[in-house]
């Protein structure tokens, strides 16, 4: 009798062990990207991190990993789907290489302003798109964020007033097809490169110039190796925040809805910092001696608008998605 006693009071320490280790368990959060420190998008992690600490204390274990020091540019996605990697932050032409009907995404002069992004990705449209994510790369789309709208970044000090301007120009790109075809159809010769690599391409001489958002040009002091800023705004760019659907599925179901409701904290407070640098960042890179100006935006709009309604990509494109898209108000 006593040595059922001692047996079942054991098998209950075993029991009550394994639900209490269970319990305290944190779910790891590993997460790469190539950003720096510095830069809004990457302390936006740090954000989504603090904000899960507070509504669900002990629960997420986020380990945040920058400068492309886990995973390089643009091998997260992959990474996710094959269980390496919890979450990135992902790019349309990272998506595109997947599924081609992303590639609207990544044509210059489509989305307006960074609330026309929102608003897209917020409303149907995004559903939509962020449903062929889950379904065919297996990745939970949790928000998107404002990378901020792209311009030209040169070493040299030519004047620059239409993609004729840029002949010759070798302007450092992304490394992937739809980001290549962005830098041509500017009218630039584009080159890839790998985001860790482009300062010092720029300080050697090996790049003319490369594209980023203004806030990113300061994080990386690329204005320290380059005269000027071409204000084309040619792409106003999106990062999306995501998780691997094997890590989100995981999740309770109160557990996906704080990791949601981080997900849009930290989107927004990267997206009211962007707006806000973008704003005063002109009159910065001028007092840095940087000659900053807007070349004629409607001969580039023209050029990359035509080229992308040509392109292959635009094949692959939902019927009536570009008048969708523009029909956001
Ligand atoms: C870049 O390499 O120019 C880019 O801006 C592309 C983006 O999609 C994104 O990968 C970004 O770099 C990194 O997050 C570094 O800021």
């Amino acid at each position: 009798r006593s040595l059922v006693k001692i047996a079942s009071a054991a098998l209950c320490t075993l029991a009550l062990s394994a639900t209490s280790s269970f319990a305290a368990d944190p779910v790891k959060l590993r997460i790469s990207t190539p950003a720096v420190e510095s830069d809004w998008h990457a302390k936006m992690l740090t954000v989504f991190k603090d904000e899960l600490e507070k509504t669900a204390p002990g629960e997420f274990d986020v380990e945040i990993h920058l400068n492309a020091s886990l995973f390089k540019q643009g091998t997260e996605p992959a990474a996710m789907q094959r269980g390496n990697l919890d979450m990135a932050m992902i790019s349309a032409q990272d998506i595109a290489k997947q599924i081609p009907a992303w590639s609207v995404f990544t044509a210059g002069y489509l989305i307006r302003d960074p609330d026309h992004q929102k608003k897209v990705f917020n409303s149907d449209i995004g559903q939509k798109f962020y449903k062929m994510v889950a379904d065919d790369m297996n990745i939970e789309i949790l928000d998107v964020g404002y990378l901020g709208t792209r311009e030209l970044n040169l070493a040299s000090d030519k004047k620059i007033t239409t993609p004729d301007d840029l002949d010759g120009v070798k302007l450092r790109m992304p490394g992937s097809d739809a980001w290549l075809f962005l830098g041509n159809a500017l009218g630039a010769d584009a080159t890839p490169l790998a985001f860790g690599e482009v300062y010092t391409g720029l300080q050697t001489g090996t790049i003319d110039g490369q594209d980023n958002p203004l806030p990113t040009v300061k994080a990386v002091k690329f204005y320290e190796v380059t005269k000027q800023i071409v204000l084309t705004d040619h792409l106003v760019d999106a990062i999306f925040l995501s998780m691997a659907k094997d890590t989100y599925d995981d999740l309770s179901a109160e557990q996906q809805e704080k990791v949601q409701e981080a997900a849009a904290v930290a989107t927004a407070y990267n997206n009211e910092k962007r707006i806000a640098d973008e704003k005063s960042l002109v009159d910065f890179f001028k007092s840095e001696g940087l000659k900053v100006y807007a070349p004629d935006v409607p001969a580039f709009r023209k050029k990359v608008q035509d080229a992308y309604l040509e392109s292959e990509f635009a094949q692959d494109w939902p019927d009536g998605i570009v008048d969708q898209i523009n029909a956001v108000k």
